[in-house]
């Protein structure tokens, strides 16, 4: 049943009885030993130990390590902020956040269609991030930053361990057993890790960035929480999928959009597509063997909204059109896309031009202190068309400019049965690597692990 009302003028405008359902029967309370049963007893501890300290350092807001440093902000709207991203004091990127995320709702009934949630324009997610704790939420030698954000009435309100940091080791960095020179060289991976986790409504969604020793950056969001079930009839409903019995979830999606203010070593930044290409067989390539890059300048902002294509192994390289390597390229860092969907609904839908960002993985736009969030300022009932859509009309050179990148990637979940009646983290995201920016490995000073797990070189 769904009540529609005029919240200002205080009446109900309708009444939709739509259709009578059994009331599902089994208990989701996951935290309850009935449903859960006895817990396991067979995982032994796992403790992470660095008995000199972790190898970052955090002044203020400033945080180093290794060769990086940046400075990490938060507000109630973007949740974490990294400011000033750089590597061996050359600028990468000038501000990151995810800006805007929505999560439509394939159901066509009258009780779900509406179901859209903006939640950072419309929700303001972050003011909800959690409060971490020790061994539960983070494990190892972890710093925690407290958030303060603006209350709904502009006082200040203290959000203690809202950021979590810390190091993890991620398995092998690099390795090469040389079967003539009987040689052996292994370095270790590792990551500095800065995260938050907010929870709106049923769902709790983690967002992690993580920086390499080899330059890498990645974001990462986890999706996990309860999905949005009702009661579904059991038969001949395409848009849910039955995970207990008479209780459904509706498909979704989960689309997120990252802002991602580009100063790769300087202001001037330019975005190539670059997609894999084959070669037809002919006096140039008599053997069929070949193929190739193809590279696409983007000039425009009418010609930077793009779509990913896994099939191409599509990238987009932000370069330094003033800046080369040694070998006289430009230097530049690549945005590595997972690919998956872009908004599904309909052209014609009132998501479609609410969520505009969402109909591109890829939009390109000249640098304007005013553009933040992508769409629009005031996201709650605007009709649609604000934010990107609307400052790209103006088609602004984006080809030497000062830009920003505003990716779209996330999750198009069609719930499991294992998803009930607590969901496993979903992963989506990004990864930023760099292409030509340095000159080589930039790794081949990491040591030797000097682990005593290790047996000695
Ligand atoms: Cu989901």
């Amino acid at each position: 049943m769904v009540a529609y009302v005029d919240l200002t003028a205080r009446t109900v405008v309708e009444v939709v009885d739509h259709r009578e359902l059994p009331v599902p029967d089994e208990s989701g309370n996951f935290d309850d030993p009935e449903v859960a049963g006895e817990p396991r007893t067979t995982l032994k501890p796992i403790e992470i130990t660095q008995p000199e300290g972790p190898s970052f350092a955090l002044d203020g807001n400033l945080l180093t390590w290794q060769n990086w440093s940046l400075r990490i902000g938060f507000n109630e709207r973007e949740g974490l902020t990294l400011h000033q991203l750089a590597f061996d004091d050359r600028p990468i990127v000038y501000r990151a956040s995810i800006a805007e995320m929505v999560v439509p709702y394939a159901d066509p009934s009258p009780v779900r269609y509406w179901q859209n949630y903006f939640d950072a324009g419309e929700y303001m997610f972050a003011r909800y991030a959690n409060s971490l704790e020790l061994g539960c939420d983070c494990l190892g030698e972890i710093t925690y930053v407290d958030a303060v954000i603006a209350d709904d009435f502009g006082a200040p309100r203290t959000i203690r361990n809202a950021i979590c940091i810390h190091e993890e080791d991620y398995g092998v960095l690099w390795k090469h057993s040389d079967m003539f020179a009987g040689s052996n060289e292994t370095r270790r991976q590792r990551r500095l890790v800065v995260s938050f986790f907010t929870t709106i409504g049923n769902y709790d969604y983690g967002f992690y960035w993580y920086l390499y020793l080899d330059g890498t950056i990645q974001c990462e969001t986890k999706a996990t929480g309860v999905v949005f079930t009702s009661a579904y009839p059991a038969e001949g409903h395409p848009y849910a999928t039955q995970l207990a019995p008479g209780l459904g979830a509706p498909f979704h999606q989960h689309l997120f959009s990252a802002r991602l203010d580009m100063t790769v070593d300087g202001t001037r930044n330019a975005v190539e597509e670059v997609d894999a290409v084959r070669v037809p067989m002919g006096p140039a390539n008599p053997y069929g063997n070949a193929f190739a890059e193809r590279r696409t300048r983007l000039g425009h902002e009418s010609q930077a909204q793009r779509l990913a294509d896994q099939g191409a192994a599509r990238t987009w390289h932000v370069v330094n059109p003033e800046k080369v390597n040694r070998l006289g390229r430009l230097v530049g860092y690549a945005l590595y896309p997972e690919g998956q969907p872009v908004l599904l609904a309909d052209d014609a839908s009132v998501i479609h031009d609410r969520a505009a960002f969402a109909t591109k993985h890829l939009w390109v736009t000249a640098y304007d202190p005013d553009e933040r969030y992508p769409a629009g300022d005031f996201v709650n009932q605007h009709p649609g068309g604000a934010g990107l859509p609307a400052w790209t009309a103006a088609d602004r050179t984006v080809d030497g400019e000062d830009i920003v990148l505003w990716h779209t990637f996330g999750l198009t979940h069609f719930p499991r049965p294992e998803d009930w009646p607590v969901m496993p983290v979903d992963y989506a995201g990004f990864t930023l690597k760099p292409v030509g920016f340095f000159d080589r490995n930039p790794t081949l000073d990491v040591p030797r692990s000097a682990s005593r797990h290790c047996r000695g070189g």
